[in-house]
C-alpha cells in the first residue's frame, strides 16, 4: 500500500491512518507490537514526519496504539465488551470471556461513610461502612481499581472473610444471603492520575472510564456503593436500546 501523494480528497496524515488500520485488522501488527518510529513511517511512505506523527496521535486517542515513554507505540490489546445490560460482577465476567480473574485486596476496612456514599446507600453520614479497594485484574493484567463502600447488618464480618480470593458478589449471595437484584451505574470519562497509574500500569493521563454503581437487594435496599475506574483503552462498555414504542 502507499499515500497518494496526488491533491484529492483524502489527506496523507488520513491515508497513512488506514494503511495502519488496515495492518491492524489483517494481523500484520498485533496486540503489543512495537510500530515502527515516526521517522521509519515518513521514510517508507515519502511524507513528512508530522503527518506520520499526526497519524499516530489520532490512532493513539483511538485506543488503537498506546504510547509507552522511552519505548514507543505500540498496538493495544483487544478491547473487553462489558454488556451493560445484566447486573454481573468482575468475577463473572472475565470467567465468562474464558479469562484468570484476581483481585489484590489494597485495604479492607470499616469507616465512616462521606456525604455521596451516605445519599447513595441511603444511610446517615458518618455511619460506619465496610469500605474494600480493590485492584482487579484478568490474565494478570490490571484493568480496573474499585472502591465498594458496603453497608447491612453484619457487614463487617467481611472483614473476616478472604477477599483475595473470593467474589465479593459471591460471598453476598451465598454466604450472607443477600440477593442483589438491580443496579443503577454512571459512566462518565477522565484521565488516569498519578496515583492510579502505578497500579493500573498505566502512563498517567491515559484514557479511564470512572463508573459509580449502586446495587439493590431484593427489598430494594442499596447495599453497595462502589467507585471504579477502568483503562479507558481495554474497554469497550455495551449497551442495547429499544425504541419506545
Ligand atoms: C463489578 C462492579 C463492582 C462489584 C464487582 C463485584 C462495576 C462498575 N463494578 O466490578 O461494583 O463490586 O463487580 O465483583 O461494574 P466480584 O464479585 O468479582 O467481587
Amino acid at each position: 500500500m502507499h499515500i497518494s501523494h496526488r491533491k484529492g480528497p483524502l489527506p496523507r496524515y488520513y491515508q497513512l491512518k488506514e494503511i495502519m488500520r488496515e495492518k491492524i485488522n489483517a494481523q500484520e501488527w498485533k496486540s503489543g507490537d512495537l510500530i515502527p518510529s515516526e521517522r521509519e513511517l515518513s521514510e517508507q511512505y515519502g511524507i513528512s514526519r508530522m503527518t506520520a506523527r499526526q497519524a499516530i496521535t489520532e490512532l493513539v486517542n483511538e485506543g488503537l496504539f498506546y504510547r509507552e515513554q522511552g519505548k514507543g507505540t505500540f498496538v493495544s490489546r483487544h478491547k473487553i465488551t462489558q454488556q451493560l445490560i445484566h447486573l454481573t460482577g468482575f468475577t463473572e465476567d472475565i470467567s465468562a470471556r474464558g479469562q484468570r480473574p484476581a483481585t489484590r485486596v489494597l485495604s479492607a476496612q470499616m469507616c465512616p461513610a462521606d456525604e455521596t456514599t451516605a445519599e447513595h446507600l441511603r444511610i446517615k453520614t458518618g455511619q460506619m461502612i465496610f469500605t474494600l479497594r480493590r485492584l482487579r485484574l484478568a490474565n494478570d493484567e490490571p484493568l480496573a481499581l474499585e472502591v465498594s463502600h458496603l453497608n447491612f447488618i453484619g457487614c463487617e464480618k467481611l472483614l473476616e472473610e478472604d477477599l483475595e480470593h473470593n467474589s465479593l458478589y459471591q460471598l453476598l449471595e451465598n454466604t450472607y444471603g443477600l440477593t442483589l437484584i438491580e443496579a443503577e451505574q454512571e459512566l462518565e470519562a477522565g484521565l488516569i492520575s498519578n496515583k492510579e497509574a502505578d497500579l493500573l500500569q498505566m502512563p498517567i493521563g491515559s484514557p479511564a472510564l470512572y463508573t459509580c454503581r449502586t446495587a439493590y437487594t431484593e427489598r430494594n435496599l442499596p447495599i453497595e456503593y462502589a467507585r471504579s475506574i477502568y483503562c479507558g483503552h481495554k474497554y469497550i462498555f455495551y449497551t442495547s436500546l429499544k425504541r419506545e414504542q
